[in-house]
């Protein structure tokens, strides 16, 4: 370690293993060089990445603040406290669990803490927009609970309160789960919560892609009416990949044995510690306008590509996300991912209510502004890039098109960079097998031996 010991430290991984800093520096600039437009998908800070990159990767500490297994736990104490106070008071939440490692645990932590097996749920139809945590057939929710699906009308292509409120006084499930993966509209957690009392059930909201709407005020909050609420932590919240559950105080001892020890081991204290920023981040009033813009942003982009002549689902956005209809043009979502990402514009394909076709195909795609909106981006360049998009779908076969609206993509990036510090870093370091898929970002280097210069 020694001789390397005064290297800037993302120099430790090149020595160390030049292989593994190979992908870490090509992922750099795939991140810097394409239009990420995944709508669960967002670019932390330098902050959050540090916290992530911390020494706390290697503390074991069971248990919970001032109740802990192991020894040597003050420090860890102290940035689980913080995730939890300020988690609290973004979400004005009761109780807050910042142990569980990703969304499904989260939500698998609730289930177990109010269900048994064979006991009933009502959950959103995953190609409606739900999760396949909510109760799909191939996942263990739709395994170890009887599963009843709500969905959207078919006319409007938005929840449809009045079936939901019919199938829980049908089936009197045990839990409602609410909130979705792939749903463009105002979710009303009132009404929802309304529906759940009269059916003397529990109700769960996961709202894991909006979370950060509802943090600001952006999307009403589903905190009064729910007993539990469940969220990933990197999506619109804009943290490091991980769950949080938050609950009514009278559940929060039997949901905290849950989570620890009757579904997970040791926490990851490193992305604790990163959960802590990221809260942090989401209490300063630049949140709030970030958040505003990323719904600014989701409207222009949506209206763009509407105004191109493609159907978007339910008619438009109310959130950060929109599901464009590419089939009704003849287009499969596996078709229009693909060409899109020969142009650098990163999307998913997505089933949409009804879809005819399977979802290794799908008929449309989601689309996402949280990530362009952290970059910079605002009304004038989602315009530009509802275009790109549109003119790409619009001459799907046209394989020259596609390096053309790439270049674009590239000057739009570089507009808007992301990272800088680090490409800076690795910018002499373009290895020979990535060169050709990168060239187009460094048009002016002469390649020349093993590794290439600026
Ligand atoms: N995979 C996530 C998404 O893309 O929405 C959901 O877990």
């Amino acid at each position: 370690m020694s001789s390397i010991a005064n290297l800037p430290i993302s120099r430790y991984l090149q020595y160390r293993d030049p292989e593994v800093f190979r992908a870490v520096s090509n992922e750099t600039l795939r991140q810097y060089s394409q239009l990420e437009l995944i709508a669960s998908e967002n670019f932390v800070s330098e902050a959050v990445l540090e916290a992530m990159g911390s020494v706390f990767t290697n503390k074991y500490a069971e248990g919970y603040p001032g109740r802990r297994y192991y020894g040597g736990c003050e420090f860890t104490d102290v940035v689980e406290t913080l995730a939890i106070e300020r988690a609290k008071r973004l979400f004005s939440a009761e109780h807050v669990n910042v142990q569980p490692h990703s969304g499904t645990q989260a939500n698998v932590a609730v289930y177990m803490t109010v269900l048994s097996p064979g006991d009933t749920i009502l959950g959103m139809n995953l190609t409606h927009g739900g999760h396949l945590t909510h109760g799909h057939p191939l996942n263990f929710s739709g395994k170890m609970y009887k599963v009843i699906a709500y969905g959207v009308s078919r006319e409007s292509e938005t929840i449809d309160y009045e079936e939901l409120d019919r199938l829980a006084q049908e089936h009197k499930p045990k839990l409602i789960v609410v909130g979705a993966s792939a749903y463009p509209r105002v979710i009303d957690f009132e009404r929802m919560g309304k529906i759940a009392k009269k059916a003397g059930t529990l109700m769960m909201a996961d709202i894991a892609h909006i979370a950060g709407l509802v943090a600001v005020g952006e999307h009403p909050s589903p905190i009064p009416h729910c007993d539990f609420v469940t969220t990933t932590t990197h999506k619109t919240l804009r943290g490091p990949r991980g769950g949080m559950i938050m609950c009514k105080n009278a559940f929060a001892k039997d949901l905290d044995k849950i989570v620890f020890p009757g579904t997970q081991g040791g926490p990851l204290v490193h992305i604790i510690a990163a959960k802590a920023v990221c809260f942090h981040e989401a209490l300063q009033p630049e949140y709030k306008s970030y958040i505003e813009q990323v719904v600014k942003n989701a409207k222009v982009l949506c209206g763009t590509i509407k105004k191109r002549g493609y159907r978007i689902v339910s008619g438009g956005t109310d959130n950060h996300l929109m599901l464009v209809d590419v089939f009704s043009k003849g287009i499969t979502g596996k078709q229009a991912e693909k060409a899109l990402e020969q142009a650098g514009i990163t999307v998913n394909k997505n089933t949409i209510p009804f879809d005819t076709n399977s979802p290794m195909v799908t008929s449309g795609i989601r689309i996402g502004t949280p990530a362009l909106t952290t970059r910079g981006m605002k009304e004038p360049e989602m315009e530009m890039v509802g275009e790109f998009i549109s003119d790409i779908l619009d001459d799907i076969q046209n394989v020259d098109l596609q390096p053309k609206i790439r270049s674009k993509v590239v000057e739009l990036t570089k507009r808007f960079p992301l990272y800088e510090s680090r490409l800076t870093e690795i910018r002499p370091i373009i290895f020979i097998s990535e060169w050709k898929s990168f060239s187009y970002f460094f048009p002016n280097v002469n390649f020349r031996g093993k590794m290439t210069g600026k």
